[in-house]
């Protein structure tokens, strides 16, 4: 998130229908730059994924990450690795959803536990993030 200075952020509330942005990250831009915020409050979360953290699941046929911001898809990553610690074949698709990645398993997973490793790099700031996440397959 970059930071506005308070009058550019009530112009972009003021011109609300020109702003190619939904009025909701608009008005936390606001918030943000009233409060002079961390730039870190910016940085693109995972806020949701499928299979979820710490799940055990029937062979899942994707991968499903939700982040909090937009992501700069060139340089935002997802891999999965099973419990010994061995790549998993992914193919990332194209997600409509801006703030998501998606990826699609080569072949079935066969049962035991995986680690999903993200790196999510914000296309607002250019911050980049990593982390994550187990799951089982029953
Ligand atoms: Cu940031």
């Amino acid at each position: 998130m970059r930071r506005v200075s308070a009058s550019s952020a009530n112009r972009k509330i003021s011109s609300m229908y020109s702003a190619p942005r939904p009025l909701c990250t608009t008005a936390a831009a606001a918030i943000l730059a009233l409060l002079g915020a961390s730039q870190a409050w910016a940085h693109a979360r995972l806020t949701a994924c499928d299979p979820a953290t710490n799940a055990t699941v029937s062979a899942p046929r994707t991968l499903h990450l939700e982040f909090s911001e937009a992501l700069a898809r060139k340089f935002s990553t997802v891999s999965l690795s099973d419990a010994g610690g061995h790549p998993v074949a992914l193919a990332l698709l194209d997600s409509k959803d801006a703030r998501a990645m998606d990826a699609a398993l080569r072949a079935p997973l066969a049962p035991g536990h995986y680690t999903v490793s993200w790196t999510a790099v914000s296309s607002d700031d250019g911050h980049r993030k990593t982390g994550s996440y187990s799951f089982t397959v029953r």
